[in-house]
């Protein structure tokens, strides 16, 4: 196996990639979803506080810390945590008694739909905008039938859904707006915090995004009484000791997970600043690489940055998003095609529908596009220059690789 300077990690030859008998160029495997660890002194601070008050779960006093704080830097009235968002998800749903159909993009993580049929609610797939990745708000309205209740957006990437469009259209047609916020916390959307748009919205504070409290969410709202309902339903419809009142779950949010909330939230910034930085380092690296676009977000407004999108033309490119990926995993660099297939091309939606990709022809085309990067605070300059230069060498060698990969069955 040939050589490779660990410090430069150059390629010259196609010999020095690793799919064609080279060396890798990383030690270690670059992860898209790395977590990011804050004030691990606060955590353990936290911790021993929850221990001292023997109070583990069930709505605890760091938990409610937790909410109280999110509220305040969200400028939301009501927050309510919960264990992931996908449960999230459902309970919002059922907050707001949502039924027969609900319009959600196919363009994202499979659980904004599964949530929806878990709870029996047909989710019906809309196509996106190519702009921005997020529900196509002219094509809402030829979706809407006399069993739609609701229009379920995802603000994807942290790039905002078309607040005031889709507004227009639920109040038309007498349906709620829910949006699934899993990638915005800490966003704005002109010039406010996402979290008090439409009836409600869900953060997803999982291990892999740039906030996390191992697992979690939270549901977030201005309207007291579906707050109140969020409450009931994630700890089973109890209102009292022996008094259910409706069909709830189990949907708490532990107090080891506030406390790991806790010690988070005054790394925030610094989380923000690196990503915004790396998302700058692969801004430079791959600036006028042929077929390439790199997702930009909205100028005047706050975004994490926690995904790095890169958009493959295939044709302009000289290769294929596929190739690309398949080089770039053999050389450790975990990058992610979020979100392929889409989820009309999964089950159980592909049996009930197996021609619905035919109405969603930007989907169609982005699943076989997108490309996310490596970013967090596990990433740095000189891996970001590394990555990009390698993503440049395919794009320079494309034929060629495509030819290999080919050949050799990858
Ligand atoms: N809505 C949207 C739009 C979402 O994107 C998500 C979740 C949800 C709703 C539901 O939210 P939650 O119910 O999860 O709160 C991951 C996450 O599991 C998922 O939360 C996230 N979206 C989705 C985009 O990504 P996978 O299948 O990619 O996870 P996995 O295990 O492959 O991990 C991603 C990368 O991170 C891997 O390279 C490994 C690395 N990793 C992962 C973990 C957990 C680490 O390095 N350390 C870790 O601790 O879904």
């Amino acid at each position: 196996m040939k050589h490779v300077d660990e410090k430069t990690g150059s390629i010259e030859n196609l010999e020095d990639l690793v799919v064609f008998g080279g060396a890798p160029k990383f030690r270690e495997t670059l992860h898209v979803g790395k977590p990011n660890i804050g004030n691990r002194e606060m955590f353990f601070d936290q911790a021993n506080e929850m221990f001292d008050n023997l109070w583990l779960t069930n709505d605890g006093p760091v938990l409610k810390k937790f909410e109280l704080r999110l509220a305040e830097l969200l400028g939301v009235r009501h927050v309510v945590a919960v264990c992931n968002a996908t449960k999230g998800l459902e309970i919002a749903a059922k907050a707001l008694r949502l039924q027969g159909e609900v319009i959600l993009p196919s363009f994202t993580f499979v659980a904004t739909a599964h949530a929806l049929e878990w709870i029996g609610i047909r989710p019906v797939f809309c196509d996106v905008d190519p702009r921005t990745h997020t529900i196509d708000p002219q094509k809402v309205e030829a979706l809407i039938t006399p069993q739609t209740t609701a229009i379920l957006g995802v603000h994807l990437w942290g790039l905002p859904c078309d607040t005031d469009a889709l507004a227009g259209i639920a109040r038309r047609h007498g349906l709620s707006v829910v949006y699934d916020a899993a990638h915005a916390f800490f966003c704005s959307h002109q010039g406010r915090w996402i979290g008090e748009f439409g009836d409600l919205e869900i953060f997803s504070f999982h291990a892999t995004k740039f906030f996390n409290t191992f697992e979690g969410g939270a549901i977030t709202t201005n309207d007291d009484q579906v707050a109140e309902q969020a409450r009931l339903l994630r700890n089973f419809g109890f209102a009292g000791y022996d008094k259910v009142v409706s069909h709830g779950t189990n949907g708490k949010m532990s107090e080891i997970s506030a406390a790991m909330g806790l010690a988070n939230l005054p790394n925030l910034g610094d989380f923000i600043e690196t990503n915004r930085r790396n998302l700058g380092h692969y801004a430079q690296g791959l600036a006028g690489a042929p077929g390439l676009r790199l997702l930009p977000f909205p100028a005047g407004e706050k975004n994490n940055f926690q995904y790095v999108v890169v958009e493959i033309d295939r044709d302009a490119a000289g290769i294929s998003r596929d190739d690309i990926l398949t080089v770039l995993h053999a050389e450790r660099v975990l990058a992610r095609r979020y979100f392929y297939p889409g989820c009309h091309k999964m089950e159980p939606y592909l049996t009930c529908d197996p021609d619905a990709g035919k109405s969603l022809p930007v989907t169609e085309s982005l699943v076989e596009s997108v490309l996310n990067l490596p970013n967090g605070t596990a990433v740095g300059a000189d891996e970001i220059r590394r990555i990009c230069d390698m993503i440049r060498f395919c794009t320079r060698n494309g034929e060629e690789i495509t030819t290999r990969l080919k050949s050799i069955g990858s």
